[in-house]
């Protein structure tokens, strides 16, 4: 009848609709902009207007001779190279910020982080609370061995070590795909079209 017809539709709506609102609450920042993750950049500028939350992407635009490592607050001052957490030199790095608090990330190539290719930034909560259900934790942490240090990576990227697409994630914990203000909205758009059906 009419109404199995109307129910299918609202069901349809609010499928799209928090597909929607999921989309538009993750974020990708380009590292640099234009400039890309270069040499003579500043990153402290590029970064100070900007809000980065749980769940958005960095993603880093390069060309072969640098990397991407994800470092201590320690080594990120002093631009020490060799512990990176994780690291990446596909020239395509995408790095999704998984953890709230602060990130540091310089090139790995000698000289490089000294002439200015560090980046620091302070993760936000997604939205205050966890919990959500989501489906949890199915994206695998795939870090790229870091170089070393001594050798100027100048290899194309087709490394063996790295994943296709360049990507890493920080090894810490997985958090809710959707935010808890996310799930209430759509819950009052499901009540809405309810009530109208
Ligand atoms: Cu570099």
């Amino acid at each position: 009848m009419k109404m199995g017809k109307i129910k299918s539709r609202i069901a349809c709506l609010l499928i799209v609709c928090c597909a929607i609102i999921e989309a538009a609450a993750a974020a990708v920042f380009t590292v640099g902009d234009s400039s890309g993750w270069a040499l003579g950049a500043d990153y402290r500028t590029w970064a100070t207007d900007k809000t980065f939350s749980v769940g958005d992407t960095l993603a880093f635009n390069y060309p072969p001779g640098h990397t991407v490592d994800e470092v201590s607050a320690n080594d990120y001052k002093t631009c020490t190279t060799g512990n990176a957490i994780a690291s990446d030199s596909s020239g395509a790095t995408s790095v999704l910020l998984k953890t709230a608090g602060p990130h540091y990330y310089i090139c790995g190539v000698p000289g490089h982080c000294g002439g200015g290719m560090k980046l620091s930034i302070n993760v936000v909560a997604a939205a205050a609370g966890g919990g959500g259900g989501g489906a949890g934790g199915g994206t695998t942490t795939t870090a790229a061995p870091a170089p070393p240090s001594s050798v100027p990576t100048l290899a194309p990227p087709t490394g063996l070590a790295v994943p296709a697409g360049g990507t890493f994630t920080d090894p810490y914990s997985s958090s809710a795909r959707l935010s808890p203000a996310a799930a209430v909205f759509c819950f009052y758009v499901f009540a809405i079209l309810l009530y109208f059906a």
